[in-house]
């Protein structure tokens, strides 16, 4: 309905309205360009900062920069952009001042930058992250919004930039019942934008996306590398390099797409040896270069093979967080929760419950480590929405793109912990076909929730998935430890199950009988009853308790947790190991 509008109408004041006028330009998967492997200039550093507790930026177009009316007379403002404090950037705000630690809401986000033209080039801006949705302008002019919290997003602003340019984002994380997640999580709700910012300058023709695997099936002796590019000269030739391989061929390009698949048999890579190649790939004068492993991972009845050999995933859950940065991680950080998970003897680790930084597979390529990624389709988020499906899938595709080309990731993970109804079936199942369409030779699976009454693994997603991922909490909040027998024996899954969660809650340090919850002795007798029914059920083929290390969460108000989740092996600086941190250790290092 058209809103009457009186003579004094002011529309940053009294337009109730303004978000209308940002909701075209979406910035989805369709602009990515895959960067790994890539020469970048950084945008990182101290960017100005506002609160915008009310939205005005986007109310009264601050990004518009108007000083002066057109009589040249000056106007009076509400932002001075450079005399703002600063905020280095990537960071979650909540770090970064006190008085920002529970902020949701807007931040406006600013700073200039130089930029020297080259000839024929195309520009693009990249966003690691910024959580949930982010407003872009550039040189006064809306650039577009991208929603979702933990995946890049990319645009080309060739044709945009001059010597000098403001950039200008804002960033909003107010939970909402619509997103993905939904307003009700078990984690902190960060804000800020916390992965890295950059400028990648590329030829006019160039490779927007690059993918390349074993080809499955081949008895580890095939190679196939797909390549698209983009740009006036669609159609010719790129020449794929693996030097160590002695591996040369050109892949013809038609329409901007070409494939091959060549002879060769590289050393695979698994976590015992982690082997990676340099591979380059170029296409007229454009060139990636980067570090690739090859392995096959498949499953075959309920066994899980690696490289064609069963395989126990030896995993540990982990939130992406740290008590100083959020979830901002340094990659010290991330290096120390690998050398703590293989401490613990682990192949594998579940990154949970949406995607990490993308250097955190990178690293586990280059140490060895299983993982399993995901995105945050997390208890009751809107199945019945459109929106919020849609939001789904370009986080699901921006995360598979992202990460195509990493040995280390084997499962893609559509969701966790959803009660079973038609509507969650069918957005769910749609979301790990589309999984399986874009990236075959990895597995799908999700955290299924399981029917507590009949104690029986049984949701009927199974039937989509390659892998049935179970929570458990039998000992915890399923009080009685019995049933977890009577779950097993009930059960005859005719595909591998991972046991994606089970644990308990320890105050570190905390130390009483095992029937005092919240104590290291009853986790500690828990993760003892745990590991010794699970060891015997055959069609188990792997485990990721819940978690590596107490996390922070405003959920959690018992004195025992203090707003953190105190369920971790580690207390949340990661420097003490609680009890049970050896249950599983010794669990995993005969299998
Ligand atoms: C779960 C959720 C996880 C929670 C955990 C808990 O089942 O998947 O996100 O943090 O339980 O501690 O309750």
């Amino acid at each position: 309905m058209a809103r009457e509008k009186a003579d004094n109408f002011v529309e940053s004041i009294h337009e109730g309205n303004y978000a209308r006028e940002y909701m075209h330009l979406p910035i989805t998967c369709e602009s990515m360009i895959y960067d790994q492997g890539r020469s970048k200039e950084s945008l990182n550093g101290y960017w100005h900062y506002g609160v915008d507790q009310y939205d005005t930026c986007l109310r009264a177009k601050w990004f518009e920069e108007k000083y002066y009316d057109e009589d040249g007379r000056q106007m009076p403002v509400d932002f001075s952009f450079e005399q703002w404090d600063k905020m280095k950037i990537p960071s979650c705000w909540n770090m970064q001042a006190e008085k920002l630690f529970l902020y949701e809401g807007s931040i406006v986000f600013t700073r200039t930058f130089r930029y020297v033209a080259q000839q024929d080039e195309r520009v693009f801006l990249k966003f690691g992250a910024a959580n949930y949705e982010a407003k872009v302008f550039l040189n006064r002019t809306y650039l577009g919004f991208h929603k979702g919290g933990s995946t890049p997003f990319f645009l080309e602003v060739t044709g945009k930039l001059r010597e000098e340019n403001r950039i200008l984002v804002v960033v909003n994380n107010t939970r909402k019942r619509t997103n993905v997640p939904c307003d009700n999580t078990d984690w902190f709700n960060y804000g800020g934008i916390y992965r890295d910012v950059d400028l990648i300058r590329v030829p006019a023709t160039f490779i927007k996306n690059f993918h390349i695997e074993l080809v499955p099936g081949s008895g580890f002796a095939k190679i196939k590398a797909c390549v698209e590019v983009d740009g006036p000269k669609a159609d010719g030739s790129a020449h794929l390099q693996i030097p160590e391989l002695n591996l040369q061929a050109d892949i013809a390009v038609r329409d901007g797409l070409g494939s091959i698949v060549a002879e060769a048999s590289p050393k695979l890579w698994s976590p015992e040896s982690p082997k990676l190649y340099e591979v380059s790939v170029a296409y007229e004068t454009d060139r990636i270069c980067e570090r690739v492993g090859f392995r096959e991972i498949a499953v075959n009845g309920t066994d899980i093979l690696l490289n064609g050999k069963k395989i126990f995933l030896k995993g540990i859950s982990a939130h992406e967080e740290s008590v100083m940065n959020g979830k901002a991680v340094t990659e010290h950080e991330i290096r120390e929760n690998f050398r703590l998970a293989k401490e613990m003897n682990c192949n594998y680790m579940r990154l949970a419950h949406y995607p990490h930084t993308e250097k955190a597979a990178q690293i586990a390529d280059e140490v060895g480590i299983m993982l399993w990624e995901e995105i945050p389709v997390y208890w009751a988020i809107e199945f019945e929405n459109p929106d919020t499906y849609r939001d789904a899938e370009n986080q699901l595709t921006e995360l598979i793109k992202r990460d195509q080309n990493r040995a280390s990731v084997i499962i893609w993970s559509v969701g966790n912990e959803n009660a079973d109804t038609e509507a969650r079936l069918s957005f769910m199942s749609r979301l790990a076909r589309k999984a399986k369409e874009l990236d075959p030779a990895r597995l799908v699976s999700a955290a299924c929730m399981l029917d507590h009454t009949r104690h029986i693994i049984n949701d009927r997603l199974a039937d989509y998935l390659d892998i049935i991922g179970a929570n458990q909490y039998y000992g915890w909040y399923q009080t009685d430890f019995a049933n977890l027998i009577k779950l097993f024996a009930n059960s005859k899954p005719e595909k591998p199950v991972i046991l994606t969660e089970f644990g308990a809650d320890a105050l570190p340090g905390h130390r009483g009988t095992v029937d005092e919850k919240g104590t290291e002795d009853c986790q500690l007798d828990i993760y003892r009853k745990q590991v010794a029914v699970i060891g015997q059920i055959p069609y188990v083929k792997g485990t990721s308790p819940w978690i590596l290390y107490d996390f922070r969460c405003p959920r959690r108000l018992h004195f025992t947790q203090n707003y953190y989740n105190t369920k971790g092996l580690l207390s949340a600086d990661k420097t003490y190991k609680k009890p049970a941190f050896h249950v599983m250790r010794e669990f995993y290092q005969d299998r």
